[in-house]
Formats: structure tokens, C-alpha cells, sequence
């Protein structure tokens, strides 16, 4: 089986240059270090620049609007603006979570902020810190955010003090988990603490697919880190790198409920974004995570075993020529979208990043997959549109927003066949979100005549 595997990703490889299957199309150039890229419901690629602009990209013809400049991020050699969420139900409750590197009575620390996006006026507002005082560096502040059943998952990096990640006292070095409101939520592991997990060196990489929460941390001058996050465990930095196979670590392992990662490398490769990917458009890719790489310079594609706990083959997807490679997001559509990370750190030379897309120009339209999950009927509609779910899907409830992310309609869908009047939307193009309790999050768009 994993013989056939090796084959079909081979079919996938490429070096600079990408085969028929996979066509790169640069979206955005001169950009600063765009840092985390989050596929939006409103069909825009949300992303942050390392010099504290969060900015909103509409990836078919590259138009970026400028969301907010937060004057306070400051960067230090890694340090500035990093990761990036969006609330879960973003259309009724539109809120942008950031982390940027700020400077307090001359100390440089890390601070967990939400914004509140206003559709009508285009812009970010309301600042509310949730989580500051975090120590920094100019190594080693993590710093990515992702959103799990309304907790804010965040990594941090030991901030250059190897000792941080073994010290249940600090926030770095860790995995935090908090409620969305900032407060610490009663079932963490500690009670009182932000800590969800910990002996972490400086972790840029987080996913959640298949129930687990995927990580990617760098590793020293060894042991690159895959690993699987799981509540109250520990992850070994600095005694333990990569898996436990040094008879010390052996012994440290056993006594300190040290998880191992799934995969290590040696030499680093600096690894950086992951994402899962599982859309028919490159079928080769499908259950696998997808992973950005800055030394390295590649996109890697770790297929995943059947229990989704292991990593089965790992593999190159070329694009060397676009050089370090900083993170990705993927389209419901199937689309990988990529952004590189080779400005000058400090902010004050040319800004030569880009956004990149992969996708397949032969692949056809809708997937049969999302076809069978919702159809949406005419298109382009006149007077009303037909949402036709798959059978037994349960309540899912829908947003018709405009291209600015602005909700003009909303509500619930319980029967098979579901009808909308939209006569009273102007023309123009719409998208439909259909979402139920967390695990649907479908975009469909439809033009009104
Ligand atoms: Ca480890
Ligand atoms: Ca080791």
C-alpha cells in the first residue's frame, strides 16, 4: 500500500516548475511577510503582516483592503504581528483574534488582542486584549492561534529561555487554551492557568482535523517536530528532542508523561504552517497535512496513516523558486493558498513577499463532494434560490452575505429542499454560508440577476 502511495504523490513532485495538475498563480506581490492566512467565510483571505497590518485578500483579482495597522506591534528580528483567527460564526459574530510583540516599559512581551470587524465601514475596532505579559524575544515567540469549539488555542515559544518550557509558571514554551472572552476555562488542566500543554520550544504550526490538534515546532540544530497536542501532556523541550531514543531521554520520558512527535527531522527544516488537506481537486493529497517549510523552502505533504495518529509518507511539492515559505490555507474549493516570508526581517527593506495559489485549472467546478453535501439552484436566480441539502444532514443554519462580508439574510434550513426568496437582494454576486454546530463551515456562491 504505501509502495502505491509513494507512486501516486511522485506523480505530484516537482521542482521549481509544477506539472499540469498543479498550476501556481502568484496573487499578491510586494507584500511584508504576510504571517498567518486564514480562509474566510466571506470568500477573503484574511492574513496578518509582520509589521501589524491585518489585512483582507479577495484571491481572484488580488484587491486587498486594509483592515487595521495596530501601532503598537513592534517588531525585533522574529518578533511583530503573528497569528490570526476568526470567530467561528464570524458572520453574527465577527471577531478577529491577533497576536502581536509590543513593548512594555522597555520590555519586549506578547499580547493576545480581538478585534471587531465592521462590514459597513471595512475596517477592524474596539481593540480588547485578552492575554498579555507574555514574554518575547527575538527568537522564539511562536505564535499561531486557532479557534476549537469556541476555545483560542495558542503556541508560544520559550522566548529564547530554554528553561520557560518546563515551568508550569510561565505562559511560554507552551500551548494555552482560553475562553474566547480571555478567561481560563475550568476544565484546562491546571486549574487557574492558561496551560494546555508544555515543554515546547517554539511551535509556528497548528491545524485541528480527523478530532486532534496537529502541531509543527521547530527544532534546534535537530529535531524538526510533528506532533499531536493532547491536554496536560508534555512535549519534552529542552531535555527531550524529538523522540525519545537517548537514555537519558528514555528515562525522562517515562517519568514526565512526554508525548512523542509523530515525525522529527533531522537536519531542520525549519518548519512552519500546517494545514489538512482533503479536497478531490488534487485527490494525490487528500488526507494528508499540508506543511510550509522557511529553510527548506517547500511545501511538504505528510500523508496520514488510517487512524489519522501516524504520518505514512512524507513528501516534496516543489515551489523552491518562491524560496521560505511561512503558511497556507485552503479554499472549501480545494485551493492552496501560500505565502512566503523572504523580506528583510526588520521591516524597513522592500517588501518582496507574495501569496501564492495552487490549484488544478482542469478540475471541474463543484466536487462531487460538496454536491452531495448542498446544491444551490438556479444560478444565476431571479427571484428565489433552492438550498437542496443531503438527506439526515440535520439543522444547518445559512448566511447570504455580500462581497464586502456584510449579512444581508440569514437562517435555518431543516427540510431536505429549502427555498429563499431573494428578490430583495441587488445584483451581484453572493455567497452562502451553510455551517451547523462546528463541523459544517460550506461556502456556495450564486449570482443574482
Ligand atoms: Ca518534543
Ligand atoms: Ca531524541
Amino acid at each position: 500500500m504505501k509502495k502505491i502511495l509513494l507512486i501516486l504523490v511522485a506523480l505530484l513532485v516537482m521542482n521549481d516548475d509544477v506539472n499540469a495538475q498543479m498550476t501556481v498563480r502568484v496573487v499578491r506581490d510586494s507584500l511584508f511577510i504576510p504571517w498567518e492566512l486564514v480562509y474566510g467565510p466571506d470568500n477573503h483571505i484574511w492574513f496578518t503582516q509582520k509589521n501589524g497590518y491585518v489585512c483582507r485578500l479577495e484571491p481572484t483579482s488580488g484587491r486587498i483592503d486594509t483592515l487595521y495597522n495596530e501601532t503598537n506591534t513592534r517588531i525585533q528580528s522574529e518578533g511583530g504581528m503573528l497569528g490570526l483567527a476568526l470567530h467561528p460564526q464570524f458572520a453574527t459574530l465577527p471577531y478577529v483574534y491577533v497576536a502581536y510583540n509590543y513593548i512594555d516599559a522597555s520590555v519586549y512581551k506578547e499580547r493576545i488582542v480581538r478585534y471587531t470587524y465592521n462590514s459597513t465601514s471595512n475596517v477592524l475596532q474596539s481593540p480588547l486584549t485578552l492575554l498579555d505579559n507574555i514574554n518575547a524575544a527575538n527568537i522564539h515567540n511562536g505564535c499561531r492561534l486557532l479557534i476549537i469549539d469556541n476555545h483560542l488555542y495558542i503556541t508560544t515559544g520559550d522566548a529564547a529561555t530554554t528553561s520557560n518550557s518546563q515551568n508550569i509558571n510561565s505562559l511560554n514554551g507552551k500551548v494555552l487554551r482560553i475562553a474566547l472572552d480571555g478567561s481560563i476555562p475550568t476544565d484546562n488542566p491546571i486549574a487557574g492557568s492558561a496551560l494546555w500543554s508544555w515543554g515546547h520550544r517554539n511551535a509556528q504550526g497548528m491545524v485541528y482535523a480527523n478530532g486532534k490538534l496537529y502541531e509543527s515546532e521547530h527544532g534546534a540544530t535537530s529535531d524538526d517536530e510533528i506532533n499531536i497536542i493532547e491536554k496536560g501532556r508534555n512535549y519534552g523541550w529542552p531535555a527531550v528532542q524529538g523522540y525519545c531514543n537517548t537514555p537519558s531521554e528514555i528515562t525522562l520520558c517515562a517519568d514526565s508523561n512526554v508525548k512523542e512527535p509523530l515525525e522529527a527531522w533531522t537536519p531542520t527544516l525549519a518548519v512552519c504552517g500546517i494545514d489538512y488537506y482533503d479536497h478531490p481537486m488534487f485527490p494525490q493529497l487528500q488526507k494528508s497535512l499540508l506543511m510550509t517549510t522557511l529553510k527548506d523552502s517547500t511545501l511538504y505533504q505528510l500523508k496520514l496513516n488510517g487512524t489519522n495518529d501516524d504520518i505514512s509518507a512524507v513528501s516534496k511539492t516543489g515551489l523552491s523558486k518562491y524560496r521560505r515559505l511561512r503558511d497556507l490555507c485552503i479554499s472549501p474549493d480545494g485551493r492552496i493558498y501560500i505565502s512566503t516570508s523572504n523580506s528583510p526581517s526588520s521591516g524597513t527593506g522592500s517588501k518582496i513577499d507574495r501569496i501564492i495559489e495552487l490549484y488544478d485549472p482542469s478540475y471541474n467546478g463543484i466536487s462531487k463532494y460538496e454536491k452531495e453535501v448542498a446544491v444551490i439552484f438556479p444560478n444565476p436566480a431571479k427571484d428565489d434560490i433552492t438550498i437542496k441539502l443531503k438527506a439526515n444532514l440535520g439543522v444547518v443554519s445559512y448566511s447570504i452575505l455580500n462581497i464586502y462580508g456584510q449579512v444581508l439574510m440569514s437562517g435555518v434550513l431543516s427540510k431536505v429542499s429549502n427555498t429563499i426568496d431573494v428578490k430583495a437582494l441587488p445584483a451581484g454576486q453572493y455567497n452562502v454560508l451553510l455551517q451547523d454546530k462546528g463541523k459544517l463551515n460550506m461556502n456556495k456562491v450564486f449570482l443574482k440577476q
